[in-house]
């Protein structure tokens, strides 16, 4: 056992909290959080009670980022089943961190018949699936021979990328150093998950950072929770995720919870207070409403919008400060109350026509708002994944701003909740990337078609003016973005196909995607069993134990890499003569500077994974400084103060060439979308709006060929009964679903869990199209639009017209 007097690290006492300490020692029934314990170092070799069966620690490094702990059972050196975290009293702070079903079943996906075995080479048409078994010298000769002629003709920005999505936090950093040290390649601005509320948070705060607002331990300290589309029963599902958080959190203030999703999540669930079922696509002209009750019923912080707010009322402006006046007329306060150029009051009656919610709803949620002391709002990252998602992402920002609060206890600034905590383990450093232009990632497909003509006006090119060359290569590695995870999956595949625009595919995984079918070449990856890192999450330190020796041909990655840099004549400079070993124990040294409780890698080593307790009660609410003193902390932004109207967004709106429907405006106002509830020529044909999620069966498409999840989780499209009976489709049948997209097969899940007029299905199912064009894979993507948002250029997934028949 470790030595509390030498080494601070995990002491029980640590975690007294500063506040509240009582309360919930009190509620919990324990005197746990003084226990004087001193190290919780969770037992490394655990012979199990079965005769002969070994336990070994390993943890799940699936894209939900909880890192759950794994007790991975063999016996004469194979896996016979995987359990979680049993060690330790279990009480919040240092609970047990156990997994979902997903990480209790990973031996079946590393054992999975669809796994990459040895290097592999195209032999057919792009696409087509057909390859040639090749030796790991002549993939990696082939590689480097494509990119060098890709370089030398196009230069590096013909070389696009996008590293560590498939796992989270992951070791990946090699790929980013490989591709900058041999000059460089073509990055993304923005991702797949919360491209628009970045941009949201940045016009409104002025950085992205406050995407993420105070932890789910707030909501310890509020009364009132109010979700917009925020799942955590589902997207941070573990034992030892935010879901669990959120729970034990929730059970010591009993706050009240508001949760407004066209979907009654798992997260509501019988645990909810009020269920609004929105309309996808209108949560702005929700909250336009509810701030309309708000300014009426006199329930805004007038005083707070004056200090510390830019643009709710008339602004003089600050020319010393550079900071410009505004005319009331342009104000947030005159566009809801009707003295807006659009002239329309955004009343309750008004607005429940275009949500769906009844205006009785409406007036109930902004008086609970009003009322209540402490009121937690927080968004997920579904109601962004739209057309129009950054006006929404703002929106839902001005309730806590209208009622000035935020930068207080149990509050939050209006954006996600999660919970952090600064114990990462270093990375690799990948060193600056030469290249300096990036495009908005979900434009990097058209920049395949395109790319000499995006500009910084036209495409939302940054770090450059203009692109200077189409992208002639895509290098993924741990990613199925290529296809599967992008929109319109049948008309990126045909762009993929065309070998004169897109001349190399390179594409490593572990698994037969859809994705790694377009590769040009295809290389093995060990799983997670086969490989190790040292993990340090909120919870718990986990130097992960060998579990299984690399399968097949497949080898781990750094080496191939490091092979691959040989190749291009630079391996002494990626190396720096390091083996994988040797770079672990390097990082996890240089982090222990930064995280002195960290034990010496010896300790670590000998005890595999350490229990980091944290107090629940430690103040976790973010833009505290700017609350207190706005003058000496001031935000980033134009004015220094929260951005209600944005000057730069009138003059993107002003300068930048937009396709006709498109939009940016300087208020976060709610702006109806193509494809929309507001598209009524598009409704005609297709009266559905279709939704994804994240499904509790996969991290994205991650585990979906899984048989044991598939069995438990099953894959549907929700409808609701009113919808089912229009179209007279009984429970479980077979329907087809389409717009002019594409159409996927899947059965149907007749619920009144979904709402009426809105059909949702999880994301990540795999793409298979069959011989008459049908996705018999079910993948929501086949559905989805390519064409991006106004004004971060992002993927609008969410935003979709179908229409369903029984087949
Ligand atoms: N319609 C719709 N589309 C969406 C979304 C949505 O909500 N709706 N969500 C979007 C979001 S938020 C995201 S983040 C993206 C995610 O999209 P991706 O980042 O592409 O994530 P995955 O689909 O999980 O693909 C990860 C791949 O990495 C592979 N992999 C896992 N571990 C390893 C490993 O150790 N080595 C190697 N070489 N490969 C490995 C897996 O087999 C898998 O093929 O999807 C986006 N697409
Ligand atoms: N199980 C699981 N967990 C995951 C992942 C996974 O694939 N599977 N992926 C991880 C990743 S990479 C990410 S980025 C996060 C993302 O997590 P999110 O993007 O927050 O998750 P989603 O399920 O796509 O959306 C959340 C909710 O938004 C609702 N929603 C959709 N449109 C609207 C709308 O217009 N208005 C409102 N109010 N609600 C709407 C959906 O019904 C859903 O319940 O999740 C992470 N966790
Ligand atoms: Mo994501």
């Amino acid at each position: 056992m470790f030595n509390k007097q030498k080494n601070t690290l995990s002491t029980e006492s640590q975690g007294v909290s500063r506040r509240g300490f009582l309360k919930l020692g009190a509620s919990l029934g324990v005197s746990a959080f003084i226990s004087t314990q001193p190290l919780n170092a969770i037992a490394a070799m655990v012979i199990d009670k079965h005769v002969g069966e070994v336990a070994k620690w390993h943890n799940c490094w699936a894209h939900c980022h909880s890192s759950c702990l794994l007790k991975i059972i063999t016996q004469d050196g194979q896996i016979k089943r995987i359990e979680t975290d049993d060690q330790g009293d279990d009480v919040f702070g240092r609970h047990q961190v156990r997994a979902c079903l997903r990480g209790r079943s990973l031996h079946k996906r590393t054992f999975s018949p669809d796994r990459l075995k040895y290097p592999m080479k195209r032999v057919g048409k792009r696409g087509e699936g057909k390859f040639k078994r090749i030796s790991w010298d002549e993939a990696l000769t082939e590689v480097h021979s494509q990119m060098s002629k890709i370089i030398t003709e196009h230069g590096n920005q013909a070389i696009f990328s996008r590293v560590g999505y498939g796992k989270p936090h992951g070791p990946y950093h090699y790929v980013p150093r490989f591709l900058n040290q041999i000059g460089g390649f073509l990055s993304p601005s923005g991702n797949y998950s919360s491209h628009q509320i970045d941009t949201a948070s940045l016009y409104t705060y002025g950085d992205k950072s406050y995407t993420i607002g105070s932890a789910p331990t707030e909501i310890a300290h509020s009364d009132l929770v109010v979700y917009f589309g925020n799942n955590p029963a589902n997207t941070r599902m573990s034992g030892g995720s935010d879901t669990y958080h959120y729970q034990e959190s929730k059970s010591q203030s009993s706050a009240r919870t508001i949760i407004i999703d066209p979907q009654y999540t798992d997260t509501a669930c019988g645990r909810e207070d009020l269920w609004l079922a929105i309309r996808p696509g209108t949560d702005a002209a929700l909250v336009e409403a509810v701030a309309w009750v708000l300014i009426n019923e006199k329930y805004v912080d007038e005083a707070f919008l004056k200090s510390h707010c830019y643009g709710y009322d008339a602004e003089p402006g600050d020319v010393s400060k550079g900071i410009p006046s505004l005319d009331q007329s342009l104000s947030y306060k005159a566009y809801i109350l009707g003295k807006g150029a659009d002239g329309i009051e955004k009343t309750p009656e008004y607005t429940a026509a275009i949500c769906g919610i009844p205006k009785e709803q409406i007036y109930q949620m902004a008086r609970s708002l009003g009322q209540a002391k402490a009121p937690f709002i927080a968004q997920g990252w579904g109601p962004q994944r739209h057309a129009a998602g950054e006006q929404t992402a703002r929106a839902i920002y001005m309730l806590p701003i209208l009622l000035g609060q935020l930068g207080l206890p149990g509050t939050n600034n209006g954006g996600s909740d999660f919970l952090f905590h600064k114990t990462d383990i270093m990375q690799m450093p990948t060193g600056a990337n030469p290249v300096k232009a990036k495009v908005p990632c979900f434009k990097w497909l058209e920049a395949v078609e395109r790319g000499h003509e995006m500009t910084e006006f036209t495409d939302g090119i940054t770090g450059a003016d203009k692109l200077t060359s189409d992208v002639k290569c895509v290098f993924m590695y741990q990613g199925n973005w290529l296809l599967n995870q992008h929109s319109d999956c049948n008309a990126t595949a045909k762009i993929l196909a065309d070998e004169s625009k897109l001349e190399f595919i390179f594409v490593m995984d572990n698994h037969m995607t859809a994705s790694a079918k377009y590769a040009d070449i295809l290389l093995p990856d060990i799983t997670w069993l086969e490989n190790s890192r040292i993990v340090a999450f909120s919870t718990h330190l986990t130097k992960t134990e060998h579990v299984l020796d690399p399968m097949y041909e497949c080898r781990h990655p750094y080496e191939v890499f490091a092979d691959l840099a040989d190749k291009f004549g630079i391996r002494q400079q990626f190396t720096q003569g390091r083996s994988w070993d040797d770079w672990q124990r390097h990082l996890y040294e240089q982090s222990r500077l930064n995280h002195p409780q960290f034990p010496p890698f010896e300790v670590l080593d000998k005890h595999k994974t350490i229990r980091i307790p944290f107090d629940p009660n430690e103040e976790r609410y973010t833009l505290k400084e700017f609350r207190e003193d706005p003058l000496t902390n001031p935000l980033k932004t134009e004015s220094g103060k929260i951005q209600i109207y944005s000057h730069k967004l009138a003059k993107f709106a002003a300068t930048w060439t937009l396709p006709v429907g498109d939009k940016i405006s300087p208020l976060p106002e709610y702006t109806p979308t193509w494809e929309s509830y507001a598209d009524k020529k598009q409704l005609v044909e297709h009266p559905l709006q279709l939704i994804g999620f994240k499904s509790k069966g996969r991290p994205h498409s991650t585990f979906h060929n899984v048989p044991w999840l598939r069995e438990v989780i099953e894959d549907a499209l929700m409808m609701n009964p009113i919808d089912a009976k229009d179209r007279q489709l009984k429970q479980g049948q077979l329907v087809h679903v389409y717009n002019n997209r594409g159409t996927i097969r899947i059965p149907v899940r007749i619920t009144p869990r979904i709402m009426p007029g809105v059909v949702a299905m999880g994301e990540g199912a795999w793409y298979s199209p069959n011989e008459l064009g049908v996705d018999v894979g079910g993948c929501i993507n086949t559905l989805t639009n390519l064409r991006p948002t106004a004004l971060a250029k992002a993927n609008p997934q969410g935003t979709n017209l179908v229409e369903v028949c029984g087949i």
